[in-house]
């Protein structure tokens, strides 16, 4: 029998249309984003055929240029948003600076428009993030102020999982028909795991703390270790599956390596969002008052009860 789907412009229109106020922009920006996404996907697939098709740098057969993936969304993402007139702040990982726009756009976009891209030429799975504010005139907020975040995970299928403040909810690229459609709703993380991630390969550069704390887990014996180090990938397996994610600061990197306005911010929203919590050494990483778009700090989100226990053994 026919069973009804949901398409996530479907389901971004319904959500929208519960607020009288909505102007319609809001869906339309997600729109941008989305078809922006679907592009992404399908040149990802193509990833590996660069070789036969041309090196990156160089030309292809078809006498087209081929960009760096990176490169390619990036400049992709910044297009079709800075022609939309629906944002006035594009900031993205790959720009030094954000792109302030003369239009009267309601919103400020930040991406992270290929995450885990060192992962491209091994054919592990990437992401795209993204963190939507309004529109203000510091384009530096906190991420408590977001109004949606969202991530495309590029894997064994497309995922697109995003929330707008009202839970979370993930959509699954059909590609005979071009549409994600809604298969997670309401995402919560599970409040307990037995999974943590962690680049253990740093370990001897971690705090005592962060030492202890991971020896302890390794003495429970029920923990399994997994780490892609693509950051998209190890959310989305630590939202549906729980755990804890930790990129923590060490002794070389005192501030952590990713960064809060784009990977942070909108990771933390979502795992809070679902039911999980995050920390940024001891503070809430939304309460940060960020000063410099491309700011570092360290992260620990994942399931409830994972992070308190974390707190409990690095308070002790
Ligand atoms: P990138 O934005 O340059 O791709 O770096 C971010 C990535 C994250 O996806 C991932 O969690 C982290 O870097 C892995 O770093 P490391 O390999 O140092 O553990
Ligand atoms: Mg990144």
């Amino acid at each position: 029998m026919f069973k009804n789907v949901t398409t996530l412009t479907e389901f971004i229109l319904e959500e929208e249309s519960k607020f009288p106020q909505a102007t319609g922009n809001f869906t339309l920006l997600m729109t941008l984003i989305e078809n922006a996404t679907k592009i992404i996907g399908s040149h990802i697939k193509k990833a590996g055929l660069v070789d036969i098709l041309g090196q990156t740098g160089g030309t292809n057969v078809y006498e087209e240029e081929v960009q760096k993936l990176d490169v390619f969304s990036n400049d992709l993402l910044v297009n079709i948003l800075s022609s939309s007139n629906l944002v006035s702040t594009i900031a993205s990982e790959e720009l030094e600076k954000p792109i302030r726009l003369k239009n009267k756009g309601h919103y400020a976009i930040f991406f992270d428009p290929l995450d885990g891209s060192s992962n491209i030429d091994t054919n592990v799975s990437i992401g795209t993030i993204f963190s939507i504010y309004k529109n203000s005139g510091n384009y530096l907020q906190k991420g408590s102020q977001q109004v949606a975040a969202g991530y495309v995970v590029y894997g064994s299928s497309i995922m697109f999982v995003y929330t707008s403040g009202s839970g979370v909810n993930g959509f699954t690229l059909d590609p005979s028909i071009g549409s994600f459609l809604l298969s997670h709703p309401n995402i919560r993380i599970p409040e307990k795991g037995s999974t943590y991630s962690i680049n253990e390969g740093y370990f001897e550069m971690f705090d005592i703390k962060v030492k202890n704390y991971i020896s302890s887990l390794k003495k429970e014996k029920k923990y399994k270790l997994r780490y892609v180090g693509s950051m998209v990938a190890d959310i989305h397996r630590t939202l549906l599956k729980g755990g804890i994610f930790l990129h923590p600061a060490d002794f070389k990197n005192a501030q952590g390596k990713l960064r809060l306005m784009f990977e942070v911010n909108p990771m933390s929203f979502i795992v809070n969002q679902a039911g999980g919590k995050s920390i940024s050494g001891t503070a809430d990483p939304l309460e940060i008052t960020p000063t410099s778009v491309h700011q570092r700090t360290p992260i620990v989100l994942g399931s409830s009860q994972e992070i308190d226990k974390y707190l409990s053994s690095i308070k002790s």
